[in-house]
């Protein structure tokens, strides 16, 4: 059900609810591609438009419109939301946490000048915005073990610092302007579509390489402990939550996770599939990221307030990858 602003936003002459038209940056990054899919079954394919300055394959043309989007360039964004009629913006366009911290500069143009940019547009056009935050906004001051909602942020990070800056902007810029904020602090993400350049991405890569070689060489230590969950979990997440009525968030930043697992623990479950996977352990700068993110996410003020629930525990997940790399990669 829509809630009354909205409803005059998107119910057209007719009295039918119209879909919103929305914008994806970053596309092509791990999350955009699946989640354009997703939003397409709901809305349309014509309705979802996704963009990148990279190059797209072919797959990532198959289903609705892809554009060009350089979220550096203020004015080329104004004419795409102009264009397309945009009423959403989901802004991925990030530098993650390990990549980040091997070009700050350029971190700081992606992850804080762009979100500037995006943030205003989506002031300047009554956009609602979606920005995900990260597990990676929190640092060794921060509780572990179970991270809330609300605690001390001191991120180590040039990633954790622009997205600690993207929550607090984007809640401000709620609080002064009204602008329709949205944030979900999303652990480490696992899917069959590699990820770029992240802490969390281990988890990712031992199901490719694993299946491919037989074995695997681990950057974290066996027992580092770290939040996560499956693509499908976060992207349901984000359709929830970006379909709540305004007036059940009590936040415009949560949370939300599926389970925590080490290195070892995740190691042990895809052993049951590939019985004669190789595991060593070399672990590199990462590993002192990863130490000083939160072990157990707290994410029970989204369970409560919008009805967040996971379906991906570490079981189904292992099944789920490995059966999805199978198919999809060898
Ligand atoms: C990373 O590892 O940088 C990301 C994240 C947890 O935000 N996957």
């Amino acid at each position: 059900s829509y809630s009354k602003n909205e409803r005059t936003k998107y119910v057209n002459t007719n009295n039918a609810i119209k879909s919103p038209k929305i914008l994806i940056t970053g596309g092509l990054g791990q999350l955009g591609t699946e989640c354009a899919k997703v939003l397409r079954r709901n809305y349309g394919n014509e309705n979802v438009i996704l963009s990148d300055i990279i190059k797209p394959t072919e797959e990532s043309l198959e289903n609705g419109p892809f554009i060009f989007a350089d979220i550096l360039d203020f004015k080329g964004l104004q004419k795409i939301v102009v264009d397309y009629r945009i009423d959403w913006l989901i802004h991925f366009s990030a530098l993650l946490s390990a990549v980040g911290e091997q070009n700050v500069p350029l971190a700081v143009r992606v992850n804080i000048e762009g979100m500037h940019n995006v943030i205003e547009l989506a002031k300047q056009y009554k956009l609602r915005i979606f920005i995900p935050s990260t597990i990676g906004a929190f640092g060794p001051d921060s509780p572990r073990n179970p991270t809330p909602n609300i605690t001390v942020q001191r991120p180590r990070t040039i990633y954790g610092v622009s997205k600690v800056h993207a929550e607090l902007l984007g809640e401000y810029y709620h609080h002064r302007f009204g602008l329709d904020f949205r944030c979900l602090r999303f652990p480490g993400v696992i899917s069959c579509d590699p990820p770029g350049g992240g802490t969390t991405d281990y988890a990712v890569a031992v199901f490719h390489e694993g299946l491919l070689n037989k074995r695997y060489e681990c950057y974290l230590e066996p027992h580092t402990r770290l939040p996560m969950m499956y693509i499908e979990d976060c992207l349901s997440a984000l359709f929830q939550f970006l379909n709540t009525p305004n007036e059940l968030l009590r936040r415009r930043v949560y949370n939300v996770t599926a389970m925590s697992f080490t290195p070892e623990e995740l190691f042990n479950e895809i052993l049951k599939y590939i019985p004669d996977l190789k595991i060593t352990y070399k672990p590199d700068k990462r590993q002192y990221i990863a130490e000083n993110w939160p072990q157990v996410f707290d994410d029970s003020e989204a369970r409560h307030d919008w009805g967040w629930q996971h379906k991906y525990d570490l079981e189904r997940l292992v099944k789920s990858m490995v059966k999805d790399v199978s198919n999809n990669f060898l």
